[in-house]
């Protein structure tokens, strides 16, 4: 293999001399000024990966719900999902390399294990609106063409808009964003049939990120009387004072529990939702009375869509093979979510953080249904069911709506703008309002916190993140703090996109709640190392 070309390109985005990259829960992310190699190499290794798969690849220049100085990058399979497991090593030592020539050495090492037959990878290539966005591309397409790839420019797009379009592309249907907002809408359309149309709109806060636009086009396609939309924060001259995810967007109303900023006049009952930067998570919520705020979280997302998926698989004529169900989750879940989705009869898997691990759980089902606490998840169907729907007579209503919701709502991976519609169709067939939503259960009083540590991958953890094996005697000390709790659950876990430790705790109480993590955040300063703390 001629690696000339690509020594000489890899020169002109040379690694900072102390960056050692990480592949974390979703792909790289730092501060964007330290990026240009990272996304340059990520370019090459995607050329690499479409050249093994066969198919075209993905690249998005992101950092997701991240401030706007940071940047990153995800990286997208063959399949439309992210970047198989097995190669996020790959990744990591490409993006580590200290010279060009290890660089070189590395790509060969890569297509020699991985036995990658040579020719012309295809890499679709977006980006969302941070300032360090379209720089980045521009490095992820050089590496693209350094290793002799096609890279097909797709500019500004949501992540998920991106996933999409990947696995369309590869199964030779309409990829372009038209065909993507015909999908979302159609499906939308067909589910909400004749229900009567919404008598209020839905505020949705945008985090000021990419989903802003998004959101307005995808408004047009579904047409006021179907969906009426209040969009805010949708960035650009739209921008309400803050800049990217600057407190409004899903990872500030979930984490915070806070009002968006831009959403000041929204009243008591108003129903509300906030995007994160790349529209990937959804969080729904309202003022209640007296101020507070209730949130609607992706724990309640995916109750919803469990009711619709049962019901619609119950009324299909029987058959030999009863479809199975089931709902993935992660430790962050509120633990009464988890009794609900149980109690419907329905399997409930907990995984790791991340929605590659809740995806692959869920593609054990015949219907999957994954979502993360944040708000990132969607609803997978497998081949052999989809097959039997579009099996079944036309008359059949319950398969027409299943057809419908499997192309409205994301396939290739959690995606916010089909998660607010899979919200609003089944709020609307049902004739519920957020009363109704809410009513299904009462949430665990919770509090998440993050430490920041010396080193914090120090905290190591074992059975889905819920015990720790590492530091000595943090496990026990969670334990204990645990036991003096009622009702009380807590875990920590190092972040695989924040330089932080995370902890999570629930008990019978917010104030209980509250002493529960303060006490497992003290335990996590004294045993892995002070350097700080932040809310
Ligand atoms: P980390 O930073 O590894 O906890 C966060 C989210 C994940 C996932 C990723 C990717 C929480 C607690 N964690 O990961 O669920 O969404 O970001 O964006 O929300
Ligand atoms: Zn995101």
């Amino acid at each position: 293999m001629d690696t000339s070309e690509l020594k000489a390109a890899s020169a002109r985005y040379p690694k900072p001399p102390d960056l050692t990259p990480a592949y974390g829960t979703a792909g790289f992310r730092a501060l964007a000024d330290l990026l240009p190699s990272t996304v340059f190499r990520c370019g090459v290794l995607m050329v690499a990966r479409s050249l093994k798969g066969g198919g075209n690849t993905g690249l998005v220049v992101t950092a997701s719900h991240n401030p706007e100085a940071d940047n990153g990058v995800k990286l997208v399979d063959p399949s439309g999902c992210m970047l198989e497991q097995a190669w996020e090593s790959h990744a990591d030592r490409l993006a580590a390399a200290d010279t060009d020539e290890v660089v070189c050495a590395a790509v060969q090492e890569l297509f020699r294990t991985e036995d990658i037959p040579y020719g012309t990878g295809v890499v679709m290539v977006a980006h969302d609106t941070r300032p360090s966005a379209a720089g980045l591309a521009a490095a992820a397409v050089a590496g693209v063409i350094a290793l002799g790839g096609v890279a097909i420019p797709c500019g500004l797009l949501t992540t998920p808009q991106l996933h999409w379009m990947v696995r369309q592309a590869n199964a030779s249907a309409k990829h372009d964003e038209g065909a993507y907002f015909g999908a979302l809408a159609d499906g939308f359309a067909t589910l909400v049939g004749r229900s009567p149309a919404p008598v209020q709109a839905v505020v949705v806060d945008c985090a000021n990120g990419v989903g802003g636009a998004k959101l307005r086009a995808l408004a047009e396609r579904l047409g006021p009387q179907r969906l009426p939309l209040d969009v805010r924060n949708a960035g650009g001259a739209a921008c309400s004072g803050g800049g990217l995810n600057d407190r409004c967007g899903a990872e500030h109303v979930q984490k915070e529990r806070a009002v968006p900023i831009g959403c000041a006049d929204i009243g008591v009952g108003g129903r509300c939702a906030s995007l994160d930067g790349d529209a990937d998570r959804i969080v729904f919520w309202t003022l209640a009375d007296g101020g507070g705020m209730t949130l609607f979280d992706g724990d309640r997302i995916a109750a919803l869509a469990a009711l619709l998926v049962r019901d619609l698989l119950a009324a299909l004529p029987a058959d030999e093979h009863t479809p199975t169900v089931g709902v993935v989750q992660t430790a962050y879940a509120n633990g009464a979510s988890t009794a609900y989705l149980a109690g419907l009869g329905l399997a409930v898997v907990c995984t790791l953080t991340g929605v590659k691990h809740l995806h692959a759980a869920a593609e054990a089902f015949d219907a999957g249904i994954y979502f993360e606490a944040n708000g990132h998840g969607t609803v997978l169907f497998g081949q052999r069911l989809v097959q039997r729907l579009h099996e079944l007579p036309d008359d059949c209503e319950a398969a027409r709506d299943l057809l419908a919701l499997e192309s409205m709502v994301n396939q290739a991976v959690g995606d916010a703008l089909s998660g607010l519609l899979l919200v609003e169709a089944v709020l609307r067939q049902r004739g519920w309002g957020l009363a109704e939503w809410g009513a299904l259960y009462t949430d665990l009083p919770s509090r998440q916190l993050k430490v920041r540590v010396r080193d914090r991958s120090v905290v190591r953890t074992t059975d889905a993140e819920t015990r720790t094996v590492a530091p000595d005697g943090l496990q026990q000390a969670i334990d204990a703090a645990v036991q003096a709790a009622p009702g009380g659950r807590a875990f920590v876990r190092p972040s695989g996109t924040e330089d932080v430790v995370r902890v999570y705790a629930e008990a019978d109480t917010q104030p209980a709640a509250d002493a529960l993590a303060a006490e497992v955040m003290r335990a996590v300063h004294d045993l892995a190392g002070r350097t700080g703390a932040r809310p």
